[in-house]
Formats: C-alpha cells, sequence, structure tokens
C-alpha cells in the first residue's frame, strides 16, 4: 500500500507513535509518506520506501495566524495527484482530522476516494479537543473519518462521552520496539552521572503543565531526605521547564537534578535508570512510561486516564491517587532500598511491555487499513 501518514513532528506520544508506525508499515513492504511541518524527531534513519513531505505555510501580512490546515490539506491533494496514495493516517485530530476531510472533498470532486483514518492520542479529545472553541469542528471530523481508532479503551470511552460519535472507535493501543527499548550495559555514562552509586530516577516528558513536573522533584526531594542517595534525570523540555527549577531551588535539590533537555536515544537514558516516574494530570496511555517498562525501569504513576491499565499496581510499579506526593514517595523509597523487591518489578516491567511489541500492533493497524478499504469499496465505511 502507499500510506499517508499526518502527525506531528515535535516531542510527543502522538509524533512518536505516527513515526515508529510508519517505520514499522516501512519495514513491512509499504511505502509510506510522512506529512508535517517538520521532520519528526523519530525519523531519524534513512529508507527507501519511506519520504517526508515538509508543509510550509506562506507568510502574508495579513495573517496573523497562518493558515497551517489549509496548507496541509492542499498537500495532501496534491500528494494524492502525484503519488497515488491509497491511505491517509492522521495523528491527532486538531487539525490534522479536519484538513484530512477537506482534502477528502476536494479529491472527491475529482473521482478521487482516498479513505481517512484518524487515530486520537489524548489531548485532542481531553483537552484541547474538549474547549468549545473547538469541539464542533472536532466532533465532525471525527465522525467524517472512514475509520477511528483510539489509544486506549479510557480514550475510546471519553470520546464517546465527550462527543456526539456516530463512528466506531477501534482501540489499538500504543507499543514499543523492544528490541531498541531494552536495558543494555551503559554503566560507563552511569558513572559518569553518579560517581558514588547513587540511584536514578527519571523522568520524560515536554513539560506541559498536565505532566506534573513540578510533583516529581517534590517526590525526589523525599527520596533525598529518607537518606537515599539518590540523582533526577529531567528529559525534555516545555513550558513548565522554568517552574520546575524554581521547585528544585525551593527544595534545594538543584545539585542533585539533571535537565537533559529532549534528548534522542533515550533509551540509553532509560537503560541506567532506576525509577521512573510520571505523575500526570491526564494521561490516556503514557507512553514514555511503557519505553522505560521496556528498559526494565518499575513506574510509579498516578491513577488517572489509561495509566492503570499499563502499569499494573504491586507487579510493574506503583498506582497512586493523583497529587499523593507521600504515597508516590513511601513507594518510591521502599523500592530503592529494597534490591530484590526492584528485580521483581523490574522483570515484570519488561515482561508488561513485551505484550505491546511493535510488531503485533503494526499488524492490527494494517488489518484495520485492510478493513476500512474493503470497507469503502463496498460502500459501508464512515462517510
Ligand atoms: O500530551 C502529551 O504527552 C503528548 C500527547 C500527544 O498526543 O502528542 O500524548 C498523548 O498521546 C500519547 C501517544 O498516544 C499517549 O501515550 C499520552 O498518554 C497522551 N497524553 C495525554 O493524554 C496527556
Amino acid at each position: 500500500m502507499n500510506i499517508a501518514i499526518v502527525g506531528y513532528p515535535t516531542y510527543g506520544g502522538s509524533g512518536v507513535v505516527a513515526t515508529e508506525l510508519g517505520k514499522g508499515l516501512a519495514h513491512r513492504g509499504h511505502n509510506v509518506h510522512f506529512l508535517s511541518y517538520a521532520l519528526p524527531q523519530r525519523l531519524d534513519s534513512i529508507e527507501a520506501n519511506i519520504s517526508f513531505h515538509e508543509v510550509s505555510v506562506n507568510v502574508y501580512p495579513l495573517f496573523q495566524y497562518p493558515p497551517y490546515d489549509l496548507a496541509l490539506a492542499s498537500y495532501m491533494v496534491n500528494l494524492v495527484e502525484h503519488s497515488d496514495i491509497d491511505i491517509f493516517h492522521v495523528h491527532y485530530a486538531i487539525p490534522h482530522a479536519t484538513s484530512a476531510f477537506l482534502a477528502k472533498q476536494i479529491l472527491g470532486e475529482k473521482g478521487r476516494n482516498v479513505p481517512i483514518i484518524t487515530t486520537l492520542h489524548g489531548t485532542d479529545i481531553t483537552i484541547v479537543g474538549s474547549d468549545p472553541n473547538y469541539t464542533p469542528v472536532v466532533e465532525f471530523s471525527i465522525n467524517q473519518s472512514n475509520g477511528v481508532t483510539a489509544v486506549s479503551e479510557y480514550l475510546r470511552d471519553e470520546t464517546y462521552k465527550r462527543f456526539k460519535i456516530t463512528n466506531e472507535i477501534e482501540v489499538i493501543p500504543n507499543f514499543v520496539d523492544i528490541d531498541r527499548f531494552r536495558k543494555s550495559d551503559k554503566e560507563h555514562f552511569r558513572k559518569a552521572l553518579c560517581p558514588d552509586g547513587e540511584k536514578i530516577v527519571v523522568h520524560v516528558s515536554n513539560f506541559r503543565k498536565v505532566k506534573r513536573v513540578t510533583d516529581v522533584v517534590e517526590v525526589f526531594s523525599r527520596i533525598r531526605d529518607s537518606g537515599v542517595d539518590a540523582k533526577l534525570l529531567l528529559v525534555g523540555d516545555g513550558p513548565e521547564r522554568q517552574n520546575v527549577e524554581a521547585k528544585c531551588r525551593e527544595l534545594e535539590v538543584c545539585a542533585d537534578c539533571r535537565f537533559l533537555g529532549k534528548q534522542e536515544k533515550v533509551e540509553e537514558i532509560l537503560s541506567i535508570s532506576d525509577l521512573f516516574l510520571m505523575p500526570s494530570g491526564s494521561e490516556t496511555f503514557g507512553l514514555a512510561a511503557l519505553e522505560a517498562m521496556s528498559c526494565s525501569v518499575p513506574v510509579i504513576s498516578s491513577n488517572i486516564g489509561g495509566l492503570p491499565y499499563l502499569n499494573l499496581h504491586e507487579e510493574t510499579g506503583y498506582v497512586c491517587e493523583l497529587g499523593d506526593i507521600e504515597a508516590m514517595s513511601n513507594y518510591a523509597i521502599k523500592l530503592l532500598k529494597d534490591e530484590k523487591l526492584h528485580n521483581r518489578l523490574s522483570d515484570n516491567a519488561r515482561k508488561r511491555a513485551e505484550y505491546f511489541e511493535q510488531g503485533k500492533v503494526v499488524e492490527q493497524y494494517e488489518a484495520f487499513y485492510e478493513r476500512i478499504r474493503e470497507e469503502m469499496h463496498a460502500g459501508i465505511s464512515g462517510s
């Protein structure tokens, strides 16, 4: 198949899933076209059957808000006319599902019927999509897609609750490349960061408010107060960075916190980590936690959204009430002090991650594409 994948290029779950899926599909022989406003972060290797199309928006003095969604729709139309696309798969509803709808309408006028699959990821439904400024358009665009998937049952149910959805939503979970994300020997790296054998606590995110990164610092401070020698590695960057730095100063833990920024080889950092913290206020799946688990790192997370499904309480880590810093800290201290317990949870985390192995999930998407194409040809799918 010739598959066009639209997504965000940035350091964030939906972009990672879109890119890794495209790479997996290319590996299985499909021709994959990525469309975005910049090269996706995880598109780090050159393959014969992968192309990247940069969608640019021309600036014009009249535009306070350059219309990216229109430029994207136009690009999608042009791509079909010149590259014979069999299917569009858009990730994150806003604005991608809307641009796709527009492109589909224009192509329809030209006698071309290309199916649109929309994958819902999280904040496109739970935060941004639920903003009344966007709701009618998001709802309409989801209903106009030929196939809709959500990354967890939680997200599917939330979508049905928050919008009037006439389409069936298929759950296809997130996935991980368990060969790339596995614990590897990076002792030299660990020694450089922790010369005195300190434990390593890690957090990876886009530092948005919803990630509650200041909670991570609070938990880390309590770990230190308990007498456990530890360092905190903060991977990623974003709007909360200044507040997180301020929290480090307030709690006087700056000397033991390392802000590593946006890293490409996250698996190397995870390989030396002892504990992953994800205290998020909203999380439909928790891909960053899955990648940590795949590197045998136990997770302490909040109990919201899809997290309790991924992170099994007392098996792969611990699941706590949202904002319960004390419980998170107590579990962290217990885990970092008890080697036997830590080994058990690490092994379980890896086993749980294997359940979300990339190959199986890529096949699920492939089967979904086939089904939607068949239904469309039979005249029974979507709009
Ligand atoms: O908010 C983010 O972390 C990024 C966001 C995205 O769509 O880029 O992530 C969402 O999608 C990920 C991939 O499907 C999920 O693993 C994350 O749980 C989800 N984030 C939230 O729901 C906050």
